[in-house]
C-alpha cells in the first residue's frame, strides 16, 4: 500500500472546491431578475404613494359635484359619467402600477383577465390591504361624491380585456355590495348598455333597453341605488360600438348618433365597491 500523498489529485480538488464556492456566491440570473423586479416594484410603490399624496386631480376640482354629471333623468338618476375623472398622467401611473410585478402572477383569464384587490368578492372580512394607487382612487371617488364616506369602496376587480373585443355579459353586480358602483375606465373605448330586462336584453327587444353610455379614457362611471339593484349592464363582444340615440352620454363622450367607434387593442376597468360586512347588514 502506497503511502505517498497524491499532491496533483489534492491541488485539482482544491481548485474544483473552489470553483464551487465561487459559483455559489454569484447570483444566478434568476437572483438577479428577482432583485430587478424588487427594485421595479419599489419604483411603482413610490409611484403610487406620490399618486395619493398628490390627490387625483378629480379630488382637487373646486365646485365639481357628481350631480352635474347625471347622465339622464327618470331611470337614469342614479347612473353618472364623468369623462375626465382622472389626468393622462394619473392613468399612466395605475396602468403602470397594475402592469407591475407584483401582480404578474395574479391576473386570472385570457382575453378578459381580471385581478381582485382587497380580497375576493365573497369574503367579507377584508384580507388584504389595498395599495396605495387603488386608496389614490378611492380617496378621489370619496371626495368627489361618487361614494359616500361610509360606503367608502373597500374591494377592487380590474377588468383587462387585453384582445380587442372582448366584453362582459349582461349583469347586475348584487347584494354583496353596498348598491353603488363605480367604474374607471382606461384604454380603448367601449360602449355599455343598460337594459331592465335580462330575457328581452338576450333577444335584443329595445323596448328593454334604457340607455347606453360610451366609456373613453380616464372616465368614471357611477350606478346607483335602482340603476345598481334594477338595471343589468353590458358590454358586447366586438371590435366596434354603434352610437345610436340611446347613448345617453354623447356630449361628455364626444360621440354622436350614428358614430361607428371602434375599440382599443386593450381597454381596462377598474370597478370599486364596498363590500358589506357583517356588523353593517345587521346579521
Ligand atoms: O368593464 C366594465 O366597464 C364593466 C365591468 C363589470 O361590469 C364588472 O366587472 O362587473
Amino acid at each position: 500500500m502506497s503511502t505517498a500523498i497524491d499532491m496533483k489529485a489534492l491541488m485539482l480538488e482544491e481548485r474544483a472546491k473552489r470553483r464551487a464556492a465561487k459559483a455559489a456566491a454569484a447570483p444566478g440570473a434568476k437572483d438577479v431578475e428577482a432583485g430587478e423586479q424588487r427594485q421595479q416594484q419599489a419604483a411603482l410603490d413610490a409611484e403610487g404613494s406620490a399618486l395619493r399624496a398628490a390627490r387625483c386631480a378629480i379630488a382637487n376640482r373646486e365646485g365639481f359635484t357628481l350631480a352635474s354629471t347625471r347622465i339622464a333623468p327618470q331611470r337614469l338618476d342614479s347612473a353618472f359619467y364623468i369623462g375626465d375623472f382622472l389626468m393622462a398622467a394619473e392613468a399612466d401611473v395605475v396602468l403602470r402600477c397594475l402592469d407591475g410585478p407584483r401582480y404578474a402572477a395574479r391576473w386570472r383569464g385570457g382575453g378578459r383577465r381580471n385581478l381582485n384587490l382587497g380580497g375576493q368578492p365573497g369574503e367579507l372580512d377584508i384580507k388584504e390591504e389595498l395599495p396605495d394607487f387603488a386608496l389614490a382612487l378611492i380617496d378621489a371617488l370619496v371626495a368627489s361624491g361618487a361614494f359616500p364616506e361610509a360606503q367608502r369602496p373597500n374591494h377592487v376587480l380590474v377588468n383587462d380585456y387585453c384582445d380587442g373585443h372582448s366584453g362582459c355579459v349582461a349583469h347586475t353586480d348584487g347584494p354583496l355590495y353596498s348598491p353603488r358602483v363605480g367604474c374607471l375606465s382606461l384604454g380603448g373605448p367601449a360602449l355599455i348598455e343598460l337594459w331592465d330586462d335580462l330575457a328581452k336584453g338576450a333577444r335584443e327587444d329595445e323596448s328593454a333597453l334604457v340607455a347606453g353610455m360610451l366609456l373613453r379614457h380616464c372616465s368614471l362611471h357611477v350606478l346607483a341605488d335602482d340603476a345598481y339593484t334594477n338595471l343589468f349592464h353590458q358590454i358586447r363582444d366586438t371590435r366596434r360600438d354603434v352610437i345610436t340615440e340611446h347613448v345617453v352620454n354623447q356630449a361628455a363622450a364626444r360621440c354622436a348618433a350614428g358614430d361607428v367607434v371602434q375599440r382599443g387593442e386593450r381597454r381596462l376597468s377598474i370597478v370599486f365597491v364596498h363590500k358589506i360586512d357583517e356588523s353593517e347588514d345587521g346579521m
